[in-house]
């Protein structure tokens, strides 16, 4: 009867050991969620979401942008770090404040105080996007660990091992939750399966992942 009610209230902020060195902060991006989303407004204002194409020839169903020094590209020659948007052979924008200190604030309560982040990459999925399951390598330091933001629609996520063929874990992960991921599940194979369609109250049709690396 009033079951709509209590699902439209939060649930408190809460922290849970995933694996060696990853924890699920659920609801630790809610805070100062309309600050931090009107930052990202302004990132992918300046540097728009693109789909872009892998080594392979395919191109990705998730859209991507990102902020910060460095940003994650990958085109028909391979994946890499670049410190301009191809789109434009203009410097990404930079990484706002306020997402460096949610990313570092994420870290240091899963036990990375020192954590500085370079990188932001941003992926958007609309229903039906995925990610296959990969191991993120293009970094040099796989000491610090890899800080992932979700907003909007919620997604199954698929936590495996550090061989592709171990078994897979799945966890949802919702609007405003926070994973960090350090130590031995750095390596861990990971990914998003395909979104189920939804409308959320804020970001609408989609889902919005940030994750912050240190990549050199
Ligand atoms: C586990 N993004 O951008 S975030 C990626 O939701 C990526 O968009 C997914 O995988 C997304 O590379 C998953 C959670 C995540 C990020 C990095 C990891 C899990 C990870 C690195 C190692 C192990
Ligand atoms: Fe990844």
């Amino acid at each position: 009867m009033t079951a709509d009610l209590f699902d439209a209230v939060p649930d408190a902020p809460s922290q849970e050991a995933i694996g060696e060195g990853a924890v699920l902060l659920r609801g630790f991006a809610r805070d100062n969620e309309s600050d931090l989303i009107a930052d990202l407004r302004a990132v992918i204002a300046q540097a728009p979401f693109r789909h872009m194409v892998t080594p392979g020839g395919h191109t990705m169903s998730v859209a991507m942008t990102n902020c910060g020094a460095v940003g994650w590209v990958t085109d028909q020659s391979g994946y890499r770090y670049s410190p301009t948007d191809p789109r434009t052979n203009q410097p990404w924008p930079a990484m706002p404040r306020s997402f460096h200190q949610l990313a570092k604030l994420a870290a240091t309560r899963a036990g990375f105080a020192d954590f500085v982040p370079d990188a932001c990459l941003i992926n958007r999925y609309t229903p039906g996007a995925k990610m296959s399951l990969h191991q993120d390598k293009d970094e040099t330091d796989f000491g610090a660990p890899i800080v992932s933001v979700s907003w909007g629609l919620p997604a199954t996520f698929l936590f495996g091992g550090l061989k592709r063929s171990d078994p897979s874990r799945r966890l949802r992960l919702a609007h405003g939750d926070v994973v960090v991921l350090g130590g031995p599940s750095r390596l861990a194979y990971h990914g998003i399966a395909p979104l189920a369609d939804g409308e959320h109250p804020v970001l609408k049709r989609q889902r919005i992942n940030l994750t912050f690396r240190k990549a050199r």
